[in-house]
């Protein structure tokens, strides 16, 4: 229900039917598509492979943005003032909106909500690894807001040219919203730092705890990105994992500066010879744990996700019901 599905495979097929195999002329003229940087739109022939990657990107990052409500959402209620509490609410229903536009674009490519969100619960799809860490105290929401939404920019823009329309479309709207957020997470966190000694210790802890989980987010190292590169050849991913994570590291340490936060990590400096910035080993052992389920907050976050979709029933139900009910008039009314 609620698809937006211009094909929806019925109940019983498999989420992803294979499709009959490509007469040479559609797959030359997708190729040569893509190679003019042309978009593919719903309806426009595409290997099931560029179907299916899709489908696991797009769907992995509505998933984020829907337990990405999670960490920061526990803070509404205690926020320090109506004014932080207001902004922090909006913040987070923006959140929830990226979600729904990316479900809508997920579900244009033949695959319906039920499935994407059964995918979720039954952890068989992923969501990112950043949202599996918690939210100990006020400064967390501000470091979000810099950091994990920072890097969500650096990472989405770029997908604002992503080869597939619907995706690239859904994608202008929420980088324009990830901006604000970013920008109130930084004036949250110039505020704290301008106030008591106990409030700069309190966002100093913040951004310790939060920084190397955020640089791992932009996902493996290229050289271990099983997606990396044919995403790329297709247009969907614009910029590497280490490229993108490189030019964040780039962009926020003289943001840190200006904060007068540290980061931590003494082998960050400036690198002359390369016109960029050096910076330690990323623990991938803690990474690829927290992806496999085993991080501090998995499964709290996806319990939480699951009582709420259970919890929502009624609503489905009913819109169903009404549905069906309007149908019943309009047939009646058409007899
Ligand atoms: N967490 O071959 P690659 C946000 C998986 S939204 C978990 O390099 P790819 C807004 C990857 O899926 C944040 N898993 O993969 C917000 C693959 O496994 P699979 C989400 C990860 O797709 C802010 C395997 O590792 N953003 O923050 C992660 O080419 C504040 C190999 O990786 C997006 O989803 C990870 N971090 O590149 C909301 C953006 N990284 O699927 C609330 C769109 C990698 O084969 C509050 N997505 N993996 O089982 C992308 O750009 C890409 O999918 C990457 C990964 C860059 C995330």
């Amino acid at each position: 229900m609620y698809t937006q599905s211009l094909d929806v495979p019925d109940a019983s097929a498999p989420a992803l039917a294979a499709v009959p195999s490509a007469p040479d002329a559609l797959q030359t003229r997708f190729d040569e598509k893509i190679d003019a940087d042309q978009k593919i739109e719903p309806q426009d022939w595409m290997p099931e492979a560029y179907r299916r990657t899709l489908v696991r990107q797009i769907s992995q990052h509505a998933h984020s943005e829907i337990i990405g409500m999670q960490p920061e959402g526990q803070w509404i209620s205690r926020a320090p003032s109506l004014k932080r509490k207001a902004i922090l609410l909006a913040k987070v229903q923006d959140e929830g909106g990226h979600g729904l536009y990316l479900y809508s674009a997920a579900e244009t490519l033949g695959t319906s909500r039920d499935q994407l969100l059964d995918a979720l619960h039954t952890s068989k799809a992923k969501y990112s690894s950043i949202f599996n860490y918690p939210t100990l105290q006020w400064a967390d929401v501000g470091v979000i807001g810099w950091l994990v939404d920072g890097a969500a920019i650096m990472n989405q823009v770029p997908l604002c040219r992503c080869s597939y329309g619907p995706y690239a479309r859904a994608m202008i709207r929420i980088c324009k919203e990830e901006s604000f957020h970013q920008r109130q997470g930084f004036e949250s966190l110039m505020v704290q730092m301008q106030g008591t000694p106990e409030q700069r210790a309190m966002v100093q802890d913040a951004v310790n705890r939060w920084w190397w989980p955020v640089l791992a987010m932009f996902g493996p190292p290229d050289a271990d990105s099983t997606h990396g590169a044919q995403g790329m050849r297709w247009g969907i991913k614009r910029i590497s994992n280490d490229d993108l994570r490189q030019k964040f590291v780039d962009a926020t340490v003289p943001q840190a500066a200006v904060l007068g936060v540290t980061l931590p990590d003494p082998d960050l400096k400036w690198n002359d010879e390369r016109q960029q910035h050096s910076y330690g080993a990323i623990d991938w052992d803690d990474f690829w744990a927290v992806v496999g389920g085993n991080g501090p907050c998995n499964k709290e976050r996806l319990a939480n996700r699951v009582k709420a979709h259970e919890d929502g029933q009624w609503v489905r139900d009913a819109a169903q019901a009404y549905a069906a009910k309007q149908q019943a008039r309009l047939l009646k009314e058409a007899a």
